[in-house]
């Protein structure tokens, strides 16, 4: 039996993986809200392909529970914030589960660590809770760094898909977890050391984050003196050894936006270049701020309720708002600018902010500015309804000529 810890969007698609394999899988949460939900029937987010493997689970009989197990093998995969003033991880969760881990498991134990963490985490944090309690690590605990790799949006398919790492201190352990995963990820699993598997994962968020940065930073030179920033990264992307990535309203997730900051927190005088990135991203709810105050005035609108943000998740086609670029964005409006924008998201069901409608059309109806913040596949196929409208499109998906661009 495998106990899986944190039910969140890594650990619950995770363990219906390992339930779908055949293997018997109980998952714990401290969320008794989470957990009564899950017992019922009911998923906490929507993801393509969860729904039907979630039913399937729990006819293989998965179990959820605010409980640890008494089990051989343990996934811990809780959030790993980071501290805003310090920019260091904040170990409190991983550290808080190991803890409840080590209370109940058996003496030859496996203790997996799949929660994003800074390099050097795991040997200065994790290793001294196990042998505080006079386990010996490598013989009592065997204590192992597995992150994952998949894409909201698209995870069933990258958990069967994608590459993994495990970081193990032998090579003898390291290949016995990779035969676990092997259960259901298809693709190659390299076993290195832990501290290997942990700087390599965040190297592969903040490589996405300066690359994004690129682009973003290339579209503010455009719109300096007009000229396509996505015609010109297409055609710089035909060289076989170019590929940037796109501009956006800002960079969003509880991922890309945070994993950066912990190589910052550790290495301050070595990672000019990474916070920088970091600061161009995060300036981009203000340029687009900037575009629209620009549309304003061209067309000598005055009033800001009459703006519409279209899009409250971190990124098309999902539910999750964290870190999200239109939150972003609304923070950095003073009070009397956000006084009346208007917001909708067709993912996002419960209110979260002021002015937030729940139905596209009387939200289309009250909006003269229509800026798109998310590119939804929704809005795509509502190209009509909104052709008449002043759109700001900082995702360039608009399929007419009229719309401003970043
Ligand atoms: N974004 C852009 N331009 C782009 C691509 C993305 O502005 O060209 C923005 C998105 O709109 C979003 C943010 O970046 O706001 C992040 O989105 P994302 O799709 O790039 O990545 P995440 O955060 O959903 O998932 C990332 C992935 N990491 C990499 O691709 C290197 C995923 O594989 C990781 O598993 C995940 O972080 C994680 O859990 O660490």
């Amino acid at each position: 039996m495998i106990n899986i810890i944190g039910l969140g969007y890594i650990g619950l698609p995770t363990a219906l993986m390992f339930s779908k394999s055949g293997i018997k899988v109980v998952g714990t949460d401290f969320n008794t809200k989470l957990v009564g939900l899950l017992t019922d029937g009911k998923l906490s987010f929507e993801e393509d392909g969860l729904e039907e493997l979630f039913q399937e689970a729990l006819s293989n009989g998965i179990e959820f529970s605010t409980e640890y197990q008494k089990t051989h093998t343990y996934i811990v995969a809780v959030p790993t914030p980071y501290i805003k003033d310090s920019k260091k991880l904040d170990p409190k969760y991983v550290i808080s589960a190991v803890n409840s881990v080590l209370d109940v498991c058996e003496k030859g134990a496996v203790l997996i660590i799949e929660s994003t963490v800074s390099p050097g985490t795991i040997d200065k944090y994790i290793r001294p809770e196990i042998e505080k309690r006079g386990f010996v690590v490598g013989e009592d605990i065997h204590l192992l760094h597995a992150p994952e790799r998949i894409i909201p949006g698209n995870m069933i398919y990258e958990l069967e898909n994608n590459s993994r790492t495990i970081g193990a201190d032998s090579q003898d352990i390291g290949e016995k977890v990779k035969g676990l995963y092997a259960n259901f990820c298809k693709a190659e699993i390299v076993v290195t050391d832990i501290r290997s598997a942990e700087m390599s994962k965040v190297v592969e968020n903040t490589y996405r984050d300066i690359n994004i940065a690129f682009a973003n930073e290339l579209a503010k030179i455009c719109r300096t003196d007009n000229m396509d920033v996505y015609e010109i990264i297409r055609i710089a992307n035909m060289h076989p050894r170019v590929s940037i990535l796109q501009p956006g309203p800002g960079v969003g997730g509880h991922c890309i936006s945070v994993d950066p900051w912990f190589l910052v927190g550790d290495y301050p005088d070595l990672t000019n270049l990474i916070l920088t990135a970091r600061k161009i991203n995060d300036s981009m709810p203000r340029h687009v701020l900037g575009r629209i105050r620009d549309i304003m005035r061209e067309h000598e609108i005055k009033d800001i309720s009459k703006v519409g943000l279209y899009g409250l998740a971190y990124k098309e086609n999902v539910d999750d708002t964290r870190e999200s670029p239109t939150l972003q964005l609304l923070e950095r409006m003073d009070e009397h600018l956000a006084f009346g924008v208007k917001v909708f998201d067709p993912f996002v069901k419960e209110r979260i902010v002021d002015h937030q409608f729940m139905n596209f059309e009387d939200f289309i109806n009250e909006v003269e500015i229509l800026v798109i913040m998310v590119g939804h596949e929704h809005i795509k196929t509502n190209m009509d309804v909104i052709k008449n409208k002043l759109v700001l499109d900082t995702k360039n998906i608009c399929t007419f000529d009229s719309s401003y661009k970043l």
